[in-house]
């Protein structure tokens, strides 16, 4: 047990801890029984910021085993493949990669070929932080692949030039169904594939030319249809650029080329992505030039730069805070604008609360002293889990439990708002 806790937060937690032991499968945490049985990137990394306070000796393998499918490229694949499972028990399972195709891609592991929000090497800050000095050593042999994480998202992802990060697939976002993705992903020809119907023969026409053209870094740049730069992607980016800095003073490294590449992605982000019109920071669609018109939580995510202007942090929590947003749910935050036509309070990121979006601005407003906000954001995410259960997402409204049961996600953040 942590923290001091009031009695009904002790609860929490060890229900919370269940959770997380039962999701255990002695190397990794699956993001919740039954759906998602592999082991997703940005999930473990969200589990380790939980794990650090319940089980940290857990969050380090959780990593090593999350970086044995790195690619030699430097890419940190978002899935990778558990081999216990059967091959069906997840579309898209590893035949829709071919990971084993690809001399970049690890022997021994199936993974596959695309990145999500780079939250690990913060994880991997806050692990170091709960462990006494004796129990950083682990950070020896993860430092290097946490900066060849990065590399990778530098050299082969940075598509406009501007020091931001593209996404090339609506699931490297994690908000896989994002109402932003909607006009993007309608200029992709689904080439007549017939899989899930609707958006899924797009996600898997997407994959299909990446993979066709050997997931290289020249046809991702010249000919994918789907190039995005997304605010919650690039504000965890630079997040985690912040982090290898003090990860490098930690290990004896220099954490000057991250001081600067964070100073970079600072200046791009408000350069590209800030509309200072709406208020709100919006995703640019590379292949128009034009930022997308949809209003997103994604759009709050770069209060997570801890260097954004004065009035940038206010002009997004008044947003946060309005009939928009939080001022129109019971239970904060909608993933998408409720006065939006895509506003759907039912369907995944298309306006439910979710845990982790929640947790992320909770992180941002308390970097930045926005304490009603970040009360506001510790109290809904708590009654949520009190109220329905560790659930993938919430209805915004009733705060109803909605998706899988039992989500790591969700129990790991709960622990370390309560830690
Ligand atoms: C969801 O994404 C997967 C595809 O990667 C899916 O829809 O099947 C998203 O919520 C994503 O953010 C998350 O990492 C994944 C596993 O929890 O599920």
């Amino acid at each position: 047990m942590g923290p001091r806790l009031t009695g009904d937060e002790t609860a929490l937690w060890v229900a919370a801890a269940r959770v997380l032991d039962a999701n255990w499968t002695g190397t990794a945490t699956v993001p919740s029984p039954g759906l998602y049985p592999h082991q997703w990137s940005w999930d473990s990394a969200f589990v380790g910021m939980g794990l650090a306070h319940h089980r940290p000796d857990r969050a380090r393998t959780e990593f090593l085993s999350l970086f044995r499918g790195q690619w030699a490229t430097g890419l940190l694949p978002h899935i990778v493949f558990s081999s216990t499972e059967p091959r069906d028990a997840y579309f898209p399972g590893p035949e829709l990669w071919r990971s084993v195709e690809q001399p970049a891609a690890p022997r021994g592991v199936l993974t596959s070929a695309l990145a999500q929000p780079p939250l690990h090497a913060l994880t991997a800050l806050r692990m170091a932080q709960a462990s006494d000095g004796a129990d950083r050593a682990f950070l020896v042999p993860l430092y290097p692949c946490l900066v060849a994480q990065h590399a990778y998202l530098a050299r082969d992802r940075d598509i406009g030039g501007s020091g931001l990060v593209s996404l090339c697939h609506p699931w490297e976002s994690g908000l896989d169904d994002s109402p932003a993705w909607d006009p993007p992903l309608a200029a992709v020809d689904p080439r007549g594939r017939t899989y899930h119907g609707g958006d899924q023969d797009r996600y898997v026409a997407l994959v299909a030319g990446m993979r066709a053209a050997g997931y290289r870094a020249e046809y991702l740049r010249d000919d994918h249809p789907f190039v995005v730069e997304d605010p919650l992607f690039n504000a965890v980016y630079l997040a985690s650029t912040h982090a290898l800095a003090e990860l490098a003073d930690l290990t004896g490294a220099d954490p000057r080329p991250h001081r600067e590449a964070a100073e970079r992605i600072h200046g791009a982000l408000l350069d590209r992505l800030w509309d200072e019109s709406a208020g709100c920071f919006r995703p640019r669609d590379l292949r128009t030039g034009r930022l997308i018109p949809e209003t997103t939580e994604a759009g709050f995510a770069p209060l997570l730069d801890p260097e954004l202007p004065a009035e940038i942090v206010r002009a997004l929590a008044d947003l946060l805070l309005s009939a928009r947003f939080a001022g129109a749910a019971g239970y904060p935050v909608p993933t998408c604008d409720v006065q939006s036509a895509a506003f759907d309070r039912g369907t995944y990121s298309r306006g439910p609360t979710w845990v982790n979006t929640n947790w992320l601005l909770w992180s941002g407003a308390c970097a930045h002293d926005l304490g009603g906000v970040a009360d506001l954001l510790f109290g809904s995410t708590v009654r949520l889990v009190r109220q329905s259960g560790f659930r993938e997402f919430y209805d915004p409204f009733d705060g109803s439990g909605q998706g899988s049961h039992d989500f790591s996600w969700s129990a790991a953040l709960l622990l370390d708002l309560l830690a």
